[in-house]
């Protein structure tokens, strides 16, 4: 016998979350992340701090989410703690202030230590879905997230039923859970398109407090436009890739692509389909972009998994009106899948990510500016970057109209170290760092990568820095840096012309 779930009010289900309560909501950035919950919970928490109490939860996502939940909460300061991902302005600036705290998390990880209790038990999941049957079926929207395990690990549930949707959208998804160790097998996914398990998450339809319905749209950002310096940045990880497959190092069928979150992403995978040369490809990635549509309509990828629709709302639409055309190429999965390490590495996965800096040893920094200003978090790189057969880092040489050279003698924060990042490509060009030593690779990614107005710097740098097996010099390290925050300029006397300024 199923059950009869009662409907409420978002007020009502606000009102169902006491202070201090680990809450996970749904999705994975805004795609099928809860609207309507999270903004009447911040209204909530205005209230009470006007009068004087206390209102804060701890917040568990899939990635970021929308600004319905993010930024409504944060600007109501309803949030003490956050993790693993985020691209919230106003939650930003709250974390860089230590007013909240932030855990920078890899997101495959989530699931596993959400359900191995590492966070303490979850009281409450706020769940985005088209449909929840009376017995505990929930068909998810846009962004599966961690949403099969948050449903299974929380005390209550709270659905955001979500007429925007097409119904059809729960026709995508894949849901598949991982046991808990040691109880696992080998996950049997051995093309992006293997379909492996169910259109829907299950719960315990007793722990269904109620449904709130909505009818509000993901509101997915838009991209700036490819520009010049994209551009040149795509064309040279196209051309790298085409020789790599021309050499035999990449097989003719190609291999499956992961491509990261952001302009410089999006950029990458449009110059992708306007290179004649290029095969079609398949993509084992997180986040699908509005280009990727596209190229899926026009037939230059074959398909997709991912574990989100990232997409505008007028992309959305468009697939939403053309359904049959993706249905049986795009497959959504949890994050724990999605992301896996051990189905990229044995897929061969080639994964393209942005660095924010890039030291000339290949360290990678894609989380902090000037190593104290948190931007997203690592999100997704570190699964792919790690596990992956290659494992490509692009960035524009320099960032601030040439005032900052992202190619620096030393990170000031590391999220991808050395060991496995293997190429580093800016619109300067490509530096390959496979095999070579640490004096090697320093010189290919000055030579290769850096703005020209940097490169002597850089090349003094070494050359004057103490014998080591890396040459660092640990006064200087961060010369760049403290000039930047000093002068507002990396190198005070440079002419910034030379950049287009
Ligand atoms: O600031 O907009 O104020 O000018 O950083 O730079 O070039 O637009 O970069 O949108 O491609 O994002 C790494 C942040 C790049 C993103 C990052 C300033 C620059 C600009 C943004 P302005 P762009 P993109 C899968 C993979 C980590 C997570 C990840 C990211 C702003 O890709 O968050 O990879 N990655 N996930 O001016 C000072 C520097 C700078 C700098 C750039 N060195 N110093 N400012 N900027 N470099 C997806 C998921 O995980 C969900």
């Amino acid at each position: 016998m199923g059950r009869a779930f009662p409907t409420l009010t978002a007020e009502d289900a606000a009102e169902l979350i006491p202070h201090g309560s680990l809450v996970g909501v749904s999705g994975f950035t805004p795609a099928g992340s809860p609207k309507v919950v999270p903004a009447a919970l911040a209204a909530r928490a205005k209230k009470l701090h006007a009068e004087g109490q206390p209102f804060q939860v701890r917040l568990l996502s899939g990635a970021s989410t929308g600004p319905m939940c993010d930024d409504a909460l944060a600007e109501a300061e309803a949030i003490s703690w956050r993790a693993p991902y985020m691209t919230s302005a106003p939650f930003r600036k709250l974390a860089n202030s230590g007013k909240v705290d932030f855990i920078d998390m890899h997101l495959s990880h989530v699931a596993q230590v959400t359900a191995g209790g590492f966070l303490g038990q979850m009281d409450v999941a706020i769940v985005e879905a088209v449909e929840v049957t009376p017995q505990g079926r929930v068909f998810l929207t846009t962004g599966i997230g961690n949403t099969p395990t948050f449903l299974e690990q929380a005390s209550r549930v709270i659905i955001e039923r979500n007429a925007y949707h097409s119904p059809r959208i729960s026709e995508l998804a894949d849901i598949y859970t991982l046991p808990r160790p040691p109880h696992r097998d080998p996950i049997p996914i051995y093309d992006p398109l293997d379909r492996i398990g169910k259109r829907y998450a299950d719960v315990d339809p007793r722990k269904i407090v109620g449904i709130v319905d909505s009818d509000q749209a993901d509101g997915g950002r838009a991209f700036s436009a490819v520009d010049a310096t994209s551009r040149a940045i795509g064309e040279h990880v196209c051309r790298f890739l085409l020789n790599e497959m021309a050499a035999g190092r990449i097989p003719a069928g190609f291999l499956p692509l992961q491509s990261g979150v952001g302009n410089v992403c999006n950029a990458v995978m449009a110059s992708f389909s306007s290179n004649p040369d290029f095969p079609r490809f398949k993509l084992y990635t997180e986040v699908l972009q509005d280009t990727v549509v596209d190229l899926i309509t026009s037939g230059s990828v074959v398909g997709a998994s991912t574990c989100s629709l990232s997409l505008t709302d007028e992309k959305l639409q468009f697939v939403y009106d053309h359904f049959e055309d993706f249905a049986d190429r795009i497959v959504l999965r949890p994050q724990e899948i999605s992301n896996n390490p051990e189905v990229s590495r044995r897929l061969g996965v080639i994964a393209t990510n942005t660095a924010i800096e890039v030291d000339i040893y290949g360290h990678v920094n894609s989380t902090h500016f000037f190593g104290t200003q948190m931007m997203n978090g690592i999100g997704g790189s570190g699964d792919f970057e790690r596990n992956a057969y290659l494992s490509i880092f692009m960035c524009p040489s320099f960032a601030k109209g040439g005032k900052v050279s992202t190619i620096v003698p030393m990170c000031t924060h590391v999220d991808h170290s050395e060991h496995s990042v293997q190429v580093v490509v800016t619109e300067q060009g490509v530096a390959d760092l496979r095999g070579l030593a640490p004096m090697a690779r320093a010189r290919a990614i000055i030579d290769n990568c850096a703005h020209p107005a940097y490169r002597d710097y850089l090349h003094r740098y070494i050359e004057s820095a103490p014998m080591g097996h890396l040459r660092h010099d640990m006064k200087r390290c961060f010369e760049l840096v403290n000039n930047y925050l000093e002068s507002g300029q990396m190198l005070p006397d440079l002419d910034l012309k030379q950049f287009g300024a």
